[in-house]
Parts: C-alpha cells; sequence; structure tokens
C-alpha cells in the first residue's frame, strides 16, 4: 500500500475481505482447504458449463464472493459496527429474528450489512451477518442474568477510539489515503481475531447452561469473526468432495433441493464447529487450557433474488420439507415461468444490436441477502448443547424498526432494493432506446406493483 494511493469505501470494502480472510486462514485451516475445494468446484463447473456457469455472477466475482458472520452484545456495539462498516460502504439490509427461527436457544435478532448499489455490488459484494444478543428475553434470561450480563457487556471495548475516528473520518470523506488506510484495515482485522485473554470459566458456563450464543457473545471481553463463507457454482459437488476430504459436514445443505429448474436465494450448508484451544481462568484462581466449538466453516450457492409473492412460496414450501417434488410442484422449472408469474426479479438491458423495445434481454438478480431458517439451521446444527428456552414466558418485541433505532440508521428492505434495481434498468433502457419507460415490457417489474407488502419502492 503506497502512501499517496487514496481508497475508496469499495477498496476498503475489498481489501477487508481479503485480510479477514487470511486472518480466518490462520486461526482456521480447515477455512483454507474450504476455500481450496470451492476454487476446484468452481473451476470445474466454468469448464463444464462455459458461459452459462457466469449466468449469476462472473467468476471472478464468485472466486472473491465471501460473506462473513459476527456477534455482538449491545446496542452501541452494533451502532459501532455501523461505522466500522460505514467507512467500507457497507450498509444495514433487513431484519431477522431468530429467537423463533430456532427450536434450540438462538438468543439474537440480526440484519446483515453489506453494499446496497448495483455498482458497488458488482465491485465486490462483501457482505456480515450481524447478530445482536436480546438479553431482556425472558425466555431465555432471567432479570439477575439479564442485570449482570448488561453490566459486562457495558464494560467491555470492542472497538477502540482509534478505528472508530478513521472509520467516520472515511464515511464523511468518501475514504482514505494510503497511510490511514493501512492502519484502517489492520485494526478493523485485529478487531475480529479471536483473543488468547484467559476466559472466565464460571461467567463462560452458566451463559452456556442458557445458550451457546449468549456464551459466545457475553462470555468473552471481546467479538470474533464466527465464520467466512465462500461461495461456489455446485453445493453439491463441494459437500462431497469435503467429506472425501474427511472433513464432516452437518447433514444437510440448507434451503432449495437440487433440481433442474433455476437456483433461487440461498443454499448453505458447513462443517462443524472445531475445538479450538483456549485458556480459562477457574473460580479459585488458576488458569487451565480447554478448548471450545464455536466456530465454523460455511459455503453457500446464490440464485435468483425471488419478489414477496415468490418468497411466500417458498416459504411454504421449505416447510413442507426441501425435496425436488415440493420443489416442481412449486416453482416452475425456467426463468421465463418466474418472470411470467412474478416470482423472480430480473434486470432489463438493451442488447448492443436493438432493433426495438422487443429486442430487449433479461438478467437475473442475484440474491445478496440471507434466509432466517437457514440462519437458524446453520446456527443450531452447529450448537453443542441445546441450552434451555422457556417457551412459556413472553419474548420480547423486536421489528425492523426496533433494528433500526439500535443500530441509528436507516435499514433498507431488501424487497425495495431489488424492485429498485429492476426499476433501474428499465429506465436506463427506455432511455438508450429513447421510449417512455411505461411502454416497455417488464413484468418483473410490473408484478411488484401489484403485490401487497414488503416490496412497495
Ligand atoms: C450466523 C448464522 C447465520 C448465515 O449464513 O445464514 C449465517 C452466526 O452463526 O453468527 O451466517
Ligand atoms: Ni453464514
Amino acid at each position: 500500500m503506497t502512501t499517496d494511493a487514496f481508497f475508496e469505501p469499495w477498496q476498503l470494502r475489498a481489501a477487508f475481505a481479503r485480510s479477514l480472510s487470511d486472518m480466518y486462514g490462520r486461526e482456521v485451516p480447515a477455512y483454507t482447504t474450504l476455500l481450496e475445494v470451492s476454487h476446484d468446484v468452481n473451476a470445474d463447473v466454468v469448464r463444464a458449463r462455459g458461459a452459462d456457469a457466469e449466468r449469476l455472477g462472473s467468476i471472478d466475482r464468485v472466486t472473491a464472493e465471501r460473506h462473513g458472520a459476527i456477534r455482538v452484545g449491545t446496542p452501541e456495539e452494533i451502532r459501532q459496527v455501523a461505522r466500522v462498516f460505514g467507512a467500507m460502504g457497507m450498509h444495514p439490509v433487513g431484519f431477522y429474528d431468530l429467537r423463533d427461527a430456532s427450536s434450540s436457544s438462538v438468543p439474537v435478532v440480526s440484519t446483515a450489512f453489506r453494499p446496497v448499489d448495483r455498482e458497488e455490488l458488482a465491485r465486490n459484494p462483501f457482505r456480515v451477518f450481524t447478530s445482536l444478543l436480546v438479553p431482556g428475553d425472558r425466555r431465555f434470561f432471567s432479570a439477575d442474568l439479564q442485570q449482570r450480563l448488561e453490566r459486562f457487556l457495558g464494560s467491555r471495548t470492542l472497538f477502540g477510539p482509534e478505528l472508530l475516528a478513521l472509520a467516520d473520518r472515511a464515511e464523511a470523506g468518501g475514504g482514505l489515503a494510503g497511510d490511514d488506510a493501512a492502519t484502517f484495515l489492520r485494526l478493523a482485522t485485529e478487531a475480529f481475531e479471536l483473543s488468547h485473554e484467559p476466559v472466565d470459566q464460571a461467567w463462560y458456563r452458566e451463559l452456556e447452561a442458557v445458550s451457546a450464543v449468549a456464551a459466545d457473545i457475553g462470555g468473552v471481553a471481546s467479538t470474533h469473526i464466527n465464520h467466512l463463507t465462500p461461495r461456489v457454482l455446485d453445493i453439491d459437488d463441494l459437500y462431497a468432495r469435503m467429506e472425501a476430504r474427511g472433513i464432516t459436514m452437518i447433514d444437510a445443505i440448507q434451503g432449495p433441493p437440487l433440481w433442474e429448474g433455476p437456483d433461487v436465494l440461498l443454499r448453505q450448508t458447513s462443517f462443524r464447529a472445531l475445538a479450538e484451544p483456549r485458556t480459562f481462568r477457574t473460580p479459585d484462581g488458576r488458569v487451565v487450557q480447554d478448548s471450545l466449538r464455536v466456530r465454523f466453516g460455511e459455503v453457500e450457492a446464490r440464485g435468483i433474488a425471488l419478489t414477496p409473492q415468490g418468497r411466500a412460496r417458498y416459504d411454504a414450501a421449505i416447510v413442507q420439507g426441501a425435496t425436488p417434488d415440493v420443489w416442481r410442484e412449486t416453482f416452475p422449472d425456467t426463468e421465463a415461468g418466474l418472470v411470467e408469474q412474478g416470482l423472480g426479479y430480473f434486470t432489463y438491458e438493451v442488447p448492443a444490436a436493438a432493433a426495438g423495445p422487443g429486442a430487449l434481454t433479461r438478467e437475473p438478480i442475484v440474491y445478496e441477502d440471507f434466509l432466517p431458517r437457514s440462519a437458524a439451521g446453520i446456527f443450531q446444527s452447529n450448537l453443542t448443547e441445546e441450552g434451555s428456552k422457556d417457551a412459556s414466558q413472553a419474548g420480547e418485541d423486536r421489528d425492523a424498526d426496533w433494528m433500526a433505532g439500535a443500530v441509528g440508521r436507516e435499514l433498507f428492505d431488501p424487497f425495495d432494493l431489488y424492485a429498485a434495481q429492476v426499476a433501474a434498468s428499465r429506465d436506463r433502457a427506455a432511455a438508450r432506446l429513447g421510449v417512455d419507460p411505461e411502454s416497455l415490457e417488464t413484468p418483473s417489474l410490473g408484478d411488484r406493483s401489484s403485490t401487497t407488502q414488503g416490496a412497495q419502492a
């Protein structure tokens, strides 16, 4: 990194994603294996399927693509996370309530920080699924435990003043100069490294009895990257190759099944949390070696973004069990079918030698977000203990508005973002053709206006 270079938010984002990936590869060697296998799978798919393999993103984008997951304890902490990610052009999108989506004890609500503009996504789509503990939820925490947990969380510092000051400067100034960028990237990466400070054993175990996720968040004085997820073009092949290398994967691939029709939304799988050596301080003051299983490796295949109607069908299908037969009954087996039935988002492009409006081509929009049920499945399948959850207690209300208030920023609605991409593509195409946008046949936009919820721009 040279001193005179200037780093725009997307360059900081791309460099951060690389730096985090290098760090995680050093900490979790199985992640390096996962990257190698993902690479091999993607290269084979491109060789076998040619241009068709790149329909949902160029091989360069897919190869560089990752999502991360982090977990924090308080609104103040998530506001600081938002400043760090804001410096990299990543904004909070969507609200996920994992407390109900999971049968075991996962007392968190989440959002994802990611780029929102088409150009920014194309430059680097790095996103981070960010979960926030809900200590006031009586299904999980007693009033006494809530109070001690909040006191513990309130007294720790996850992000130092220098990192936050640089983040604010980057956001206000649209980037950072070379030296500052290097410092920012180093401090941001360090903030997500696993700490080697001894863990207070009694405190950690007390929280773990309630929820392993609560212990991971509130049982230690720092945070860490929980996993980093590369994107693959053939997740079934990846799963088989990882098992063949002796890495035990979770029982299933979460999300839609393997079938002959278009891929939609997200398919994910992971390998089990690794036992990592950690030191503990015992109640009588000794420091002992033990291990914790909190971090894991995950991989995903991304498909086409669904409209609210498409999503409603997905949600209904997934509870019936994601079998190929259920999918055949639920979804058309072509992209054209998704458009006709108003189920998927597509942009409209004018081909170079367009004869007129009829010649518009249609490109699928890739799903950039997450799924509560898959996320719950990923959390759950990696927990060694179920924890405890008292369903007779009332949960604490949390929704997208609450999350926006906690983060202190606008929380984007994913449906709005996809619909806006469709509308922008129609307007661009109309301008190029010199016609009224309304005159163009762009069904994946038209269907949106007939929906009831979520997708209204
Ligand atoms: C997040 C789990 C959810 C995904 O990809 O759906 C997730 C976590 O374990 O903190 O990462
Ligand atoms: Ni994940």
